[in-house]
C-alpha cells in the first residue's frame, strides 16, 4: 500500500482512572503521528496501584476473534506492541499476533512489577509466560525489577556498576531480543536513568535523568510508547530511548510542580505538544 502511515497494534489493558496503559499509550502514539489500534486485554476502573478493589472485565476471549477479523480484512501492521496482560492465556494470543504479522516490529513491555515487587495477581506461571513472550520480541523495555524477574533472579533495588549494567543488558538480549532497554536504573556513579543495548552494533547507551522523590504509575507505559513511536519514525535506539527519557522527565517534573495525588498519574495533557516538535534527542551517552 503506497504511502501508508505506520500502524501499531497495542495490546494492553484499558484503565479508566489513574493515567496508565491504553489511556496514555493512545494519545502519546497518536500525537507522534503513528496510527494506533488498541486491543484491550482487560478493562479496569483504575490501575491496581492503590485505589482498592477495582472493577475488572478480562478480555481474553476477545483477542482471538479480533485477530481473525483483522486477518479477514487483510490489515497490515507495522508493529505489535504488548504490555499488561490479564491472563496467562493471553501470552498465546499475543504470539498469534506476532505470527500473523511476521514483518511487524515486535515490542514487548514485560509489565509485571516495579520497585522490587510483582504487581497484584502476577503468579509465577504468568511471569514465565511473559518471559516466553519477551524471548520472541525484537525490543523489550523492562524496568529493573522486571529485568531481574526475566533473568530468574531476585529483584534488586540498589545501585549497580556499569559492568553489571552491561552484563544485565547482554544477558537479557541472549534470551532473544536484539534490542534491550532497562528503565529506572541507579548507577554506581550516582546517575539515575535508562539504559539500552543494540546487539547488532554491540553498542551500550545511557540516558540520565533528574531524580525526584515521587513515583507515578504509568510512566513506564508512556516511556515504552514514546520509544516505540520513535523507532517507527526512524529514530536509532539511543535516540528513541533519549526521546522517551526526556518526555517522561518533562512530564514528571510538570506533575510534581502541581503536587497532585501521585496515584492519579502524570499530567500528560500538559506536555503532549512537546512530542509534536520532533526534536533531535542528544542526551544519550555511551555506557
Ligand atoms: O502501568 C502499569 C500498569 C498497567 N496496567 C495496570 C496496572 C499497572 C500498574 O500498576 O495496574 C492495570
Amino acid at each position: 500500500m503506497a504511502n501508508r502511515h505506520p500502524r501499531v497494534a497495542a495490546i494492553h489493558d484499558l484503565s479508566g482512572f489513574g493515567r496508565c496503559s491504553l489511556s496514555v499509550i493512545l494519545p502519546v502514539i497518536s500525537v507522534m503521528g503513528i496510527q494506533v489500534c488498541p486491543i484491550p486485554t482487560a478493562v479496569l476502573s483504575t490501575h491496581t496501584g492503590g485505589f482498592g478493589e477495582v472493577a475488572l472485565r478480562d478480555l481474553t476471549g476477545y483477542m482471538e476473534p479480533c485477530l481473525e477479523h483483522y486477518r479477514r480484512l487483510g490489515l497490515e501492521m507495522d508493529c505489535i506492541y504488548t504490555g499488561y496482560l490479564s491472563s496467562v492465556e493471553q501470552v498465546d494470543h499475543c504470539l498469534a499476533f506476532f505470527d500473523a504479522f511476521p514483518q511487524a516490529l515486535k515490542v514487548v513491555d514485560p509489565v509485571m512489577g516495579d520497585h522490587g515487587k510483582l504487581y497484584r495477581s502476577f503468579t509465577p506461571r504468568m511471569t514465565q509466560g511473559i518471559a516466553s513472550l519477551a524471548a520472541r520480541a525484537d525490543v523489550i523495555t523492562p524496568n529493573l525489577t522486571e529485568a531481574m524477574i526475566l533473568l530468574g533472579e531476585e529483584p534488586a533495588l540498589g545501585e549497580i556498576t556499569t559492568a553489571q549494567a552491561r552484563s544485565l543488558l547482554a544477558r537479557l538480549s541472549k534470551l532473544g531480543p536484539a534490542r534491550v532497554v532497562i528503565t529506572g536504573v541507579t548507577l554506581a556513579t550516582g546517575e539515575y536513568g535508562n539504559l539500552c543495548y543494540d546487539r547488532e552494533h554491540s553498542s551500550y547507551w545511557k540516558s540520565s535523568t533528574e531524580y525526584l522523590p515521587v513515583r507515578y504509575p504509568g510512566t513506564g507505559d508512556i516511556f515504552a510508547a514514546v520509544l516505540t513511536a520513535g523507532l517507527l519514525q526512524g529514530d536509532s535506539l539511543p535516540m528513541a530511548m533519549d526521546r522517551a527519557t526526556r518526555y517522561v522527565e518533562l512530564t514528571i517534573k510538570t506533575t510534581y510542580g502541581y503536587s497532585t495525588d501521585p496515584r492519579e498519574g502524570v499530567l500528560l495533557e500538559q506536555t503532549l505538544p512537546w512530542l509534536t516538535r520532533r526534536e533531535v534527542p542528544k542526551g544519550y551517552l555511551s555506557l
